[in-house]
């Protein structure tokens, strides 16, 4: 059990912002008011079974996906967390279809956020451990004017924080903003986030692989073949691996960042681009992930290498560590020749 450190995350924020000559506090102040919505999120996850939040609401998304009653309530949670503390100039959730603004009456500020309110709705109403995706950018458009699009749809690679929240057996909230990858974890005697994961590092060697096989059928031969070696017995590359599957990605990719682990949601020849969306799921759990020493690709190139071009796109998406996500790879380029060879 990791020895609590009595550090606050809005201490830890501040201590951070130390590492950046010039900083102005607003990206502490941004984060705080996000640590202020993952609060409120979970306590209403806490009691869905109680408070009439489980079920739909009817309503289809921007994705044409039936809307849970709690997807909407994290939405309204973090726009009403986040619009008027003068520090964002434009925002985007899974949620909603275009770009969100500023309402006149609040400051606009230099920083965009993307965010995923409520990552693996599907288990929502099982009570099965469900998040929280963030997503933070400095704005390229004019200072002072609202904010645009194209403030949103930047390479992965200009994030300055990223992070997460996990309503599981207990709150935690990791994040990054270029200073290592830090877990807190929400003491709900005295609402506060405490350092309790400092400074993670994914380990090296894998032993859990994640991945919906139900889609086995459709998969990439590459693919087929990677996910059979890891079912072989060989105790030096410590095979087999063990199977491990929730079906919300920022769960699945929590535990593999602790215990080692690849996570994976493909292409297939039925969803060409995968299911996962590039701009609040991939993009900040890549930048986490790497910045703990993982990789993360979409099977050839790093998914913060990816120019954006829609706000919704979705991508391919093999993150973990290192040497398995480059085996993955391997797998899948060889078989490509395979077929290039036959035609
Ligand atoms: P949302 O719940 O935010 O739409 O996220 C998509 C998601 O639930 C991921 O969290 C998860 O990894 C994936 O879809 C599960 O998909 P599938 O049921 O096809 O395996």
């Amino acid at each position: 059990m990791p020895k609590l450190k009595f550090m606050t995350l809005a201490r830890h924020i501040i201590e951070g912002e130390k590492l950046h000559p010039g900083a102005t506090g607003e990206l502490s102040k941004l984060l705080s008011d996000l640590s202020l919505a993952a609060k409120v999120i979970s306590l209403e996850v806490n009691k869905a079974g109680l408070a009439d939040i489980l079920g739909f609401t009817g309503d289809n998304n921007v994705h044409g996906e039936q809307v849970k009653k709690l997807d909407i309530y994290a939405h309204d949670m973090m726009i009403r967390a986040m619009d008027h503390g003068g520090h964002l100039c434009i925002m985007a959730s899974e949620e909603e279809e275009d770009i969100i603004h500023i309402p006149n009456r609040f400051r606009i500020g230099k920083y965009v956020l993307l965010f995923d309110p409520l990552d693996g709705s599907s288990n929502i109403d099982a009570n099965i451990s469900i998040g929280t995706i963030f997503s933070i950018y400095r704005r390229i458009s004019p200072e002072g004017e609202p904010g645009t699009l194209e403030d949103c749809l930047q390479q992965g690679l200009n994030q300055v924080a990223a992070g997460y929240i996990v309503y599981g057996s207990s709150t935690i909230l990791v994040y990054t903003a270029g200073h290592g990858v830090h877990g807190f974890t929400l003491d709900p005697a005295f609402g506060e986030f405490l350092l309790s994961h400092e400074d993670i590092k994914t380990p090296k060697k894998s032993k859990i692989y994640s991945i919906n096989e139900g889609n086995y059928k459709y998969w990439h031969p590459g693919l087929k073949k990677y996910i059979k070696y890891l079912q072989e017995e060989d105790e030096a590359t410590e095979r087999p691996y063990s199977s491990r599957y929730i079906g919300s990605m920022v769960a699945d990719i929590h535990r593999n960042l602790l215990f080692g682990g690849i996570f994976m949601y493909p292409a297939d020849s039925r969803n060409p681009n995968g299911k996962l969306r590039l701009m609040y799921e991939c993009n900040p759990m890549s930048f986490i992930v790497e910045a703990a020493g993982g990789r993360a690709t979409n099977g050839k190139k790093r998914i913060l290498e990816i120019q954006p071009t829609s706000l919704h796109e979705r991508t391919p998406i093999f993150i973990g560590n290192e040497e398995d996500v480059k085996l993955v790879e391997e797998f899948m380029a060889k078989e490509e020749v395979q077929v290039q060879v036959q035609e």
